[in-house]
């Protein structure tokens, strides 16, 4: 059963390293990047990570869709340079 996500849990993705380019405030699961229909368009954010601002939470970002492949965990700060260009799903882990 997955956690609820408490209001406090968010973080945002940016476009490219060190919170550049376009961004995207994020506060729920997304098993698939492929199909998520952010600000910016279906589909932008699929494999396009490239740094993240962590409020709350701890969140997994998989490298497959529907929490597959690899997974990198990130809790609260300031994540300049993840694993890039490969995210594609997103999922609440809990609180630190
Ligand atoms: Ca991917």
């Amino acid at each position: 059963m997955s956690p609820v996500i408490p209001p406090t849990a968010s973080f945002v993705l940016y476009e490219h390293a060190f919170y550049q380019g376009r961004n995207e405030l994020i506060r729920e699961n997304i098993p698939d990047l492929t199909t998520y229909e952010g600000k910016i368009g279906k589909g932008f954010w699929n494999d396009r990570v490239s740094s993240m601002v962590i409020h709350g939470g701890v969140w997994e970002f998989w490298t497959d869709i529907h929490y597959s492949g690899q997974v990198y965990s990130y809790g609260p700060g300031m994540i300049g340079y993840p694993p890039n260009d490969v995210i594609s799903s997103i999922k609440y882990r809990g609180e630190p």
